[in-house]
């Protein structure tokens, strides 16, 4: 027997100890293994110093100042850094941005009626965002209206406005700021075609005039394509509202089918959903001998399914390989972003059948299914008939779910926060003037094999929330949270007096779920709303951010949107810029004077808390508000 605590090093998950097992005993590699085979990792490239952008290079430069201080081409350690730094935000920034163009593409195609299985579920908010963009909404039925959306939001994504139209709802003071720091977002594609043009050999050389643009990309990711991708979503599939589920391994079922769907884009996994309820399936599933069809999410797909329909979810991240080691999974179905390129690997040892379904994300041992709008209903039946017959493959000596899931409650959209609170935000900001809520704190991001899996998140929300301070939280550092049990009102119990009275008068969990790592821009709108309500910057209010266990270069593009939109943010994992001073103390010390919220680095979770309560405390100061000493 392998001892599955040799694998607390790894993960403070139980599931992910056993299965950490699990997959020794049946040969499986891991991420945590690869990590390991990978040390000593590049110090230069750790620091940013090293530059393959042409072919006069590859060049590095000595971080001790004995060996090559330039590049071939003249490039110091500033340029060097800065350049990475901006080729990093605008991959990032692409990722999300682009995930929204699939779901405007899909918004245009229901207005056309070519989208077969999609429908405007949210006519409201159709019609919000229609006004929002200059739409005269009167007398237009939902399609036309949701061609027009599109169209407008299509030219977002262009180069031939002064501003993407979201952006108007930051506070005016922010958006004042950005005008005279130059940070304004003008285009979605136009940022980060910029970047890369200003990264290329020989055209932008100022390490200070890159980050800003950096923050410019950054913002075009935040309050364009991301918050695009958010709000089609909403309008496709519904607003989410506070809805009870499941977390965990646990939720795979030992006698049913299990389809699994991860990635990033709803387009794929609400078909998916829908498909799998359909009672032809679920006869189908009963001949095959199985109880039934279980879905579950994992990563952002997966929030995304559960935000809005309770589908339970089976882990994050650094679970997606271990999943499969229970043996009990019929089928995987990816889109696009953070999916692995082990998993296919993996899967092998078993009978799971992995699926990719998007036409830009293709990956080694899986069956290309591909999704496509005026298909997508016959594509989802196809693939989860595919998922039922393949149930009669199982070894059910393999099989292994070794937990009970967890409760949580999820679907905390913006909508759902001002609901809770009776219709404005109002509630919110007494109980934060009062001092009972010292304030709020976004944890978002991702999970990375450099720090324990899920120890950053949930010992950081735990000092949070023990602080009194309300956390909001996405990706996977909201499976997370969840999976330690943060999300139902038991976990009132680890608050701190004021936000326990304030949480259970509202009956809501002191961690509330505001969605996938897109939806970041939920927490973008409600800070936005909250410095409106008082006539104030965001970079005024008691608030503050953190990624602690974040690997992505979109968590990099986010974390930089955070800051130039004024919330002050704390990462775990070090970003690849401490081979340049100059960019180190921008990002720590200068933006601050600049954008009112600045970066700060620390992998320990209990001092990042610190940290956070330390700046949510002096912005309460600064607002008059009574402020604590922290330590
Ligand atoms: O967009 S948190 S590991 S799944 S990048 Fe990826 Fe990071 Fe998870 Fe979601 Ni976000
Ligand atoms: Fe080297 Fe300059 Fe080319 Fe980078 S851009 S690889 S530093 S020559």
């Amino acid at each position: 027997m392998i001892d599955p605590k040799k694998f607390e090093k790894y993960t403070i998950t139980e599931d992910g100890q056993l299965l950490l097992a699990k997959a020794e005993r049946d040969r499986v590699e891991t991420v945590w293994d690869r990590h390991e085979a990978q040390q000593p990792q590049c110090g230069y490239c750790e620091m940013g110093l090293s530059c393959r952008i042409c072919t006069m290079g590859p060049c590095r430069i000595d971080p001790f100042g004995e060996g090559p201080q330039r590049g071939v081409c003249g490039a110091d350690a500033d340029i060097i850094v800065a350049r990475n730094l901006g080729r990093m935000i605008a991959a990032g920034a692409a990722a999300h941005s682009d995930h929204g163009r699939d779901l405007v593409e899909i918004l245009y195609k229901v207005g056309t009626g070519e989208a077969q299985g999609y429908t405007v579920r949210s006519p409201e908010k159709l019609r919000t965002v229609a006004a929002e963009y200059g739409i005269v909404v009167d007398g237009k039925d939902d399609l036309a209206l949701a061609r027009e959306v599109a169209d407008a939001m299509m030219e977002d994504f262009g180069t031939r406005k002064k501003e993407v139209q979201l952006a108007s709802r930051a506070p005016a003071k922010r958006r004042e700021l950005w005008a005279k720091l130059g940070m304004t977002p003008r285009g979605i594609d136009r940022e980060t075609s910029e970047m890369m043009h200003r990264t290329h050999m020989g055209v932008d050389n100022g390490w200070d005039s890159l980050i800003v643009h950096g923050a410019r990309n950054a913002l075009s990711d935040g309050w364009g394509g991301s918050m695009i991708a958010t709000e089609v979503s909403d309008i496709l599939f519904g607003i989410p509202q506070p809805v009870p589920s499941t977390i965990n391994v646990g939720v795979l079922k030992e006698d049913h089918v299990n389809i699994l769907v991860h990635g990033h884009n709803p387009l794929v996994s609400e078909a998916i959903m829908d498909a799998v309820e359909l009672p032809e399936m679920v006869e189908l599933a009963k001949s095959v001998g199985a109880a039934g069809i279980n879905l579950a999410g994992l990563c952002c797909t997966g929030n995304e399914l559960i935000m809005r329909h309770g589908i339970p979810m089976a882990g994050n991240h650094l679970m997606s390989e271990l999943v499969l080691t229970t043996g009990a999974v019929e089928m995987m179905i990816v889109d696009y972003q953070c999916i692995m390129p082990a998993l296919g690997q993996v899967a092998q040892c078993y009978h799971t059948k992995m699926i990719s379904t998007s036409d830009k994300a293709h990956f080694p041992q899986m069956d290309h299914h591909e999704f496509h709008p005026e298909t997508a209903v016959d594509t989802a039946r196809a693939l989860v008939k595919m998922a039922v017959e393949n149930y009669a493959l199982r070894n059910p000596d393999k099989v292994y779910i070794p937990v009970t899931p967890v409760d949580l409650v999820s679907g905390f959209s913006v909508e759902a926060v001002v609901g809770a609170l009776g219709g404005t935000p109002q509630p919110l900001i007494d109980a934060i003037v009062a001092g009972k809520i010292r304030g709020a704190a976004g944890v978002v991001g991702c999970n990375n094999p450099k720090i324990k899996h899920d120890y950053g998140h949930v010992a950081l929300m735990r000092e949070l929330i023990a602080n009194d301070i309300l956390v909001v939280d996405t990706g996977c550092a909201a499976v997370a949270s969840a999976k330690a049990g943060f999300k139902t009102t038991k976990a009132l119990e680890w608050a701190g007096p004021g936000l326990k009275e304030v949480c259970g008068a509202l009956g809501v969990p002191p961690v509330l779920h505001v969605g996938s790592c897109v939806d970041n821009v939920r927490i973008l709108v409600l800070a936005a709303a909250l410095a409106n309500a008082l006539g104030v910057d965001i970079s005024d209010l008691p608030l503050a951010g953190a990624a602690p266990e974040w690997y992505s270069e979109i968590g990099r593009a986010h974390g930089v949107y955070f800051v130039a939109s004024g919330i002050f943010v704390v990462l775990g994992p070090t970003p690849p810029v401490t081979g340049s001073a100059n960019v180190v103390k921008l990002l720590t010390q200068d933006l601050e004077g600049l954008v009112g919220a600045n970066f700060a680095v620390e992998p320990d979770p209990l001092k990042a808390a610190v940290l956070m309560r330390r700046r949510i405390e002096d912005k309460r100061k600064g607002l008059g508000l009574d402020a604590r000493e922290v330590r």
